[in-house]
C-alpha cells in the first residue's frame, strides 16, 4: 500500500483556539516515535512519501496518485481537498455542524454541500450547533447519518475528521473544545464501515501549543497509524 502525506499548514479564520498551522509538522515528528506495528500490520513495510506543506496555491501541484492524508490545519482545507479528488461522498466526524452561511472554518461542511457533494456528517459525537445552523441542517442538504447505516454508502469517500470529535479529556488541544466526545477507540470503531470505500482522509483543528504535549500528538499520530492500519487490512 502506497500512502502520501500533505500538509495544510492553514490557519486563517480559527476565531477560538489559533495554533493549527503548527500541527502538520509537529505530527510529522512524532510518527519515528510511534510504534509502527498495529494490529498485525506493519506500517514501515509500507510505502509513505511525505510531499511537505501546500497551501491553496499550490496545491494543484500535487498529482494524487496514492493514498493521501492529510494534515491540517483548520477545518477550511476539507474544501480544498474535496475540490481536489472530487469523492463521491464525504464523511464528517466533528463536533459541530460547520454550517454557518460563513467562508470561515464554521461554514466548510455547508459550503461543501452547496457544491453538489453528498455530505454526511455522522450523529455520534456531533453535538453543538447553532440555531442558524439547526435552520441550514433541516433543509437536509447536509444528512445527519447514524454510525449502523454507514456501511451503506456508496461509492467513493473523502473522511475529515475535526479532532474535536473526541473527548476534550482525550485531546484538549483542538479549536473549538467540546466537552462529552467519543473515545479513541469508539472513533476508530466508527471509521471502520467506510474503510472500503475509502480514498484519502484529514484530520484538522489539532491545536498543539502548549509546552508539553507530546502525549497530545502521540493520541493524534496513533490515530493516524490505526486508520492507515486499517486501510492497509481492507
Ligand atoms: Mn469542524
Amino acid at each position: 500500500m502506497n500512502f502520501i502525506l500533505i500538509g495544510l499548514p492553514y490557519d486563517e479564520t480559527q476565531t477560538c483556539r489559533k495554533g493549527a498551522s503548527k500541527a502538520p509538522n509537529m505530527i510529522r515528528n512524532i510518527f519515528p516515535l510511534l510504534e509502527t506495528y498495529i494490529d498485525g500490520i506493519d506500517l514501515s513495510e509500507h510505502f509513505i512519501e511525505d510531499l511537505g506543506n501546500f497551501s491553496k496555491d499550490n496545491l494543484n501541484e500535487i498529482d494524487i496518485n496514492k493514498f493521501p492524508i492529510i494534515l491540517g490545519g483548520e477545518h477550511s482545507i476539507t474544501e480544498w481537498m474535496v475540490d481536489k479528488l472530487k469523492p463521491d461522498n464525504v464523511v464528517i466526524f466533528d463536533a459541530h455542524a460547520d454550517c454557518e452561511d460563513s467562508e470561515k472554518h464554521d461554514g466548510v461542511i455547508r459550503r461543501i454541500a452547496e457544491k453538489g457533494f453528498n455530505v454526511y456528517l455522522v450523529k455520534q459525537g456531533f453535538r453543538c450547533m447553532s440555531k442558524e445552523e439547526k435552520k441550514y441542517l433541516d433543509t437536509n442538504k447536509i444528512k445527519i447519518i447514524d454510525i449502523q447505516d454507514l456501511k451503506n454508502i456508496k461509492g467513493k469517500i473523502y473522511l475529515s475528521i475535526d479532532l474535536d470529535v473526541l473527548d476534550p479529556s482525550i485531546l484538549p488541544t483542538v479549536g473549538n473544545p467540546e466537552p462529552d466526545g467519543l473515545k479513541f477507540k469508539e472513533l476508530i470503531e466508527y471509521i471502520k464501515p467506510i474503510i472500503p470505500n475509502l480514498i484519502g482522509f484529514d484530520v484538522v483543528e489539532f491545536t498543539p501549543f502548549e509546552k508539553d504535549n507530546e502525549t497530545y500528538l502521540i493520541i493524534v499520530g496513533k490515530l493516524i497509524y490505526k486508520i492507515m492500519s486499517e486501510v492497509v487490512k481492507r
